[in-house]
C-alpha cells in the first residue's frame, strides 16, 4: 500500500497516466491523492474527470479553482474562458453524473500525517479552524443551496479571516484560501493579483503564504498546488507539487511512505 499525491493535471491525463505506470499504481492497494484543479487548459480535461471518478475509493481529491469555474460554467454563471479545453464536459453524456461527484469533494483533506488542498491553509487559521471552514463550504457545495454560493463565491472580500465573519464572506475566505491564495500581506490579508515567484516580486510587502511570520504553526505538512511559478516546493512543512505540466513543464507525483518524487515531463 503506497500512498502518491499529484499536482495539478488541469487536463493532462496522458502525463498523469504515465506517471502512473512508472510507480505501477494498483487501485486495489494504493492511493491517489490529487490537489485539485484537475481540469481546465489541458487537452483531455473531460477523460481526466472520467478517469478519477472510475477509481472510486482510491482517488482522493480536493477542489481547485477551476474545478469551480467549471461548475459556475455549468450554472450559466461564467462562459468556458478561452484558452480552457472544457468545452467537451458540457456536452458528454455523462455530464450530469461527472459534475455531481466533483460537487461532493472537499476542500480539505486529510491523511495522518498530513493535509492536501489546492492553494495553501490561511495563515491565520490552526488545523481545527480549517477543517471546520472546509466544512462548512462542503456542506453547501452538497446542498441544494449550491448554486447561491456558486454565485456569490467571486470577490477578493474579505481578504481577511475574523473569527465572526459569517455567511457568504466566511465562505468567500474560506474559498479563497483553499483554492486561490499565493501571497500574503505582512498583516495577514491575502493578495489575489501576483502569480509570480517568491524571488522575482520587488514589493517587499507580500510574502507567500507559508513565509508568513505570523502564521500559525499546523502539527501536520501541508501538501498544496496551484503556484506553478514556484516550480515545486520542499520545506518539510510545506510541499508545493504544482510544476506547471500544462504549461510545458512537468507532472510531479510524490511517493508518502519514503518521499520520493516521480517527475514526467510535458508531453
Ligand atoms: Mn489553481
Amino acid at each position: 500500500m503506497a500512498t502518491y499525491i499529484v499536482g495539478d493535471i488541469q487536463g493532462c491525463l496522458d502525463e498523469l497516466k504515465l506517471l502512473l505506470t512508472t510507480v505501477q499504481f494498483n487501485p486495489s492497494h494504493d492511493q491517489l491523492w490529487i490537489a485539485g484543479d484537475l481540469v481546465a487548459r489541458g487537452p483531455k480535461s473531460l477523460q481526466t474527470l472520467r478517469f478519477v471518478k472510475q477509481l472510486g475509493e482510491s482517488a482522493r481529491i480536493v477542489l481547485g479553482n477551476h474545478d469551480l469555474h467549471l461548475l459556475a460554467v455549468s450554472l450559466g454563471i461564467h462562459r468556458v474562458k478561452e484558452k480552457d479545453q472544457t468545452a467537451a464536459i458540457f456536452s458528454a453524456a455523462d455530464k450530469d453524473e461527472l459534475l455531481t461527484w466533483l460537487r461532493h469533494q472537499p476542500l480539505l483533506a486529510e491523511h495522518d500525517e498530513f493535509v492536501m488542498c489546492h492553494a495553501g491553509i490561511s495563515p491565520q487559521w490552526d488545523l481545527a479552524t480549517a477543517r471546520s471552514c472546509a466544512q462548512e463550504v462542503e456542506q453547501i457545495l452538497q446542498s441544494d443551496n449550491w448554486h447561491w454560493l456558486i454565485k456569490n463565491m467571486y470577490s477578493n472580500q474579505p481578504d481577511q479571516w475574523l473569527d465572526q465573519l459569517q455567511g457568504i464572506d466566511r465562505y468567500r475566505y474560506t474559498i479563497n484560501a483553499f483554492t486561490r491564495m499565493r501571497f500574503c500581506f505582512a498583516d495577514a490579508r491575502l493578495d489575489m493579483e501576483c502569480k509570480l515567484p517568491p524571488n522575482e516580486i520587488d514589493n517587499d510587502q507580500l510574502m507567500p503564504w507559508f513565509d508568513l511570520p505570523s502564521r500559525i504553526a499546523l502539527d501536520k505538512t501541508v501538501l498544496f498546488g496551484h503556484w506553478a511559478a514556484l516550480e515545486g516546493h520542499t520545506s518539510g512543512t510545506e510541499i508545493g507539487l504544482d510544476t506547471g505540466c500544462v504549461w510545458g513543464g512537468s507532472l510531479t507525483m510524490l511517493r508518502w511512505e519514503d518521499k520520493q518524487f516521480f517527475v514526467q515531463p510535458a508531453l
